[in-house]
């Protein structure tokens, strides 16, 4: 004993549990028989944390699995109640919410700045359930149907012999998806690659219903712009933070709300009279286009500010679960049909990525009360609803409220059934727009690095008879664009 060396006396700290609340003998030490072991079955302790460890993981998301977020409110500034009456947009009101900002293709533990449309997810916890507003930072889409975006998902990740990603895959499906063109000149501008999710935009992209307290109906777009200021990095910026700093964003927002430095973003609408659409000059509910605002002008709607951090990433990030079919009175969807077909989609993958309840869990309980038939199921722990567990009883069950809150969809159908692109407006084409980003909306510097930055992208592992493709892609979108990349692609 002599040699020993007394340490400080440790803290006073509180004893370990197992997860039944039972004291534990050691942190460190399996129960052995003798200093060799066996081990013994009895150390029920040892047997808890293996198995637990086991099961640690839930699925990660299929798409926008690297992400991160925080807690905040989103206070109405201006009214905007002749256009809907959901009480989260009712004029002065605060309402608790959930963001969560993401990549696309990459895994969880993908770089933040790989180039890559961003996520920008937020659910509202209303006084009428959960809204959920899925959009991203820009406020178009690669794809107009729901029937190509397993495809497109799949060009865009890893390839199935090597594992690895694929620049001749992209533009392959690029290239033969001409609706892409629009998303792709954003994604290859400076929106591609955002300096952090502070400085970036986030969009509905799709086309929403509104529906006033009169029953009137809108169609609304949103966009929430950052009080940041929009700024980005560039290719090399963003490649050296890859290997730097692969959770640069992630960083950036813990440490500002923690500092105290919440960021914010201000929502605005497009409103587009509900009998417009038929005539307007081009489909508005196709995901690939933007309403321009000189037909439709932004209006103010309200602040939304992040000021919370999650205590526990995995229960309050990981386990959040947003669906575009989370809509209140006063809010409908559109026919957009990526939009129809996401409604079914989020509570699907939900169900099997978290579990059939998961909208009992922290980040997806509404805040207003729950009085759903629904019933039991794994990890069931809310009790149900006391009074009946059928519909209709006559034991004081909840009933549906029908005609006070009022269908959320609501616009007229009728004609055959078809498999067609929209087709019926004279500007329905997938060039114009693109076009006209190229050359009105960026100024000389974003042309010159969006050329820089197609160049670059074809100039890593794409096949001939693709590059070809893409660089007539290019010149349909802008003859002169599409030059200048092709001169630089073969080393001009
Ligand atoms: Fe998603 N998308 N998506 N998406 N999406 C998912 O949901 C899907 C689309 C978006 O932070 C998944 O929980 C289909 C457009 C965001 O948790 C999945 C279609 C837009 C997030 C899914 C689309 C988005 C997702 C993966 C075509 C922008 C992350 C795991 C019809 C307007 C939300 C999950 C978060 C996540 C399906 C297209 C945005 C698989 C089928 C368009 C921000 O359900």
């Amino acid at each position: 004993m002599g040699g020993r060396i007394v340490t400080e006396q440790p803290q006073k700290v509180p004893y370990t549990t197992t997860n039944a609340g039972i004291p534990v003998e050691s942190d460190e030490h399996s129960l052995t028989v003798g200093s060799t072991g066996p081990i013994l079955l009895q150390d029920h302790y040892l047997i808890e944390k293996m198995a637990q460890f086991n099961r640690e993981r839930v699925p990660e998301r299929v798409v926008h699995a690297k992400g991160s977020g925080a807690y905040g409110t989103f206070e109405v500034t201006n009214d905007v109640s002749q256009f809907t009456k959901a009480d989260l947009f009712r004029p002065g009101k605060r309402t608790e919410m959930l963001a969560r900002f993401s990549t696309v293709a990459g895994e969880q533990g993908s770089p933040d700045t790989w180039r890559d449309p961003r996520g920008f997810a937020l659910k509202f916890y209303t006084e009428h359930g959960n809204y959920d507003l899925v959009g991203n930072n820009t406020p178009v889409f690669f794809v107009r149907d729901p029937i190509k975006f397993q495809d497109f998902i799949r060009s865009q990740k890893r390839r199935p012999d090597s594992g690895l990603r694929d620049h001749d895959m992209q533009w392959d499906f690029w290239t033969l998806s001409p609706e892409s063109a629009h998303q792709v000149t954003w994604l290859m501008g400076d929106r591609g690659i955002p300096k952090t999710y502070r400085h970036m935009n986030g969009y509905s992209s799709h086309t929403y219903m509104w529906i006033n307290g009169g029953g009137e109906k809108f169609w609304v777009k949103y966009h929430l712009k950052t009080d940041q200021g929009i700024e980005f990095l560039t290719q090399d910026e963003a490649d050296q933070l890859a290997g730097s700093d692969g959770d640069f964003h992630r960083r950036d927002l813990f440490d500002s709300i923690a500092s105290g430095d919440a960021p914010t973003w201000t929502m605005h609408v497009q409103v587009m009279p509900f009998d417009d659409a038929p005539d307007y000059r081009f489909n508005p509910f196709d995901l690939t286009k933007v309403w321009p605002h000189g037909d439709y002008p932004l209006i103010e709607v309200g602040r939304m500010r992040l000021d919370k951090n999650p205590d526990d990433f995995f229960v309050h990030i990981e386990q959040a679960a947003f669906e575009p079919s989370n809509l209140v009175p006063g809010i409908g969807p559109s026919p957009d049909k990526m939009l129809l077909g996401r409604l079914f989609s989020y509570p699907d993958t939900h169900r099997y990525r978290i579990g059939p309840n998961y909208t009992q869990l922290p980040p997806n309980r509404p805040r207003s009360a729950v009085r759903s038939y629904s019933k039991d199921g794994p990890m069931r722990f809310e009790p149900a609803q006391v009074g009946a567990v059928y519909a209709p009883n006559s034991y004081g069950g909840p009933a549906a409220a029908a005609q006070s809150f009022g269908e959320p969809a609501g616009w007229q159908t009728a004609g055959e059934m078809v498999r067609e692109a929209y087709r019926l407006h004279s500007e329905d084409d997938d060039w114009g727009q693109p076009g006209t980003m190229v050359r009105q909306v960026l100024d000389d510097a974003e042309r010159e690095r969006l050329v820089s930055n197609v160049s670059g992208h074809l100039s890593q592992g794409v096949s001939q008879a693709v590059l070809e493709r893409a660089l007539t892609y290019w010149r349909n979108i802008d003859k002169e664009t599409g030059d200048r990349i092709a001169a630089k692609v073969s080393g001009g």
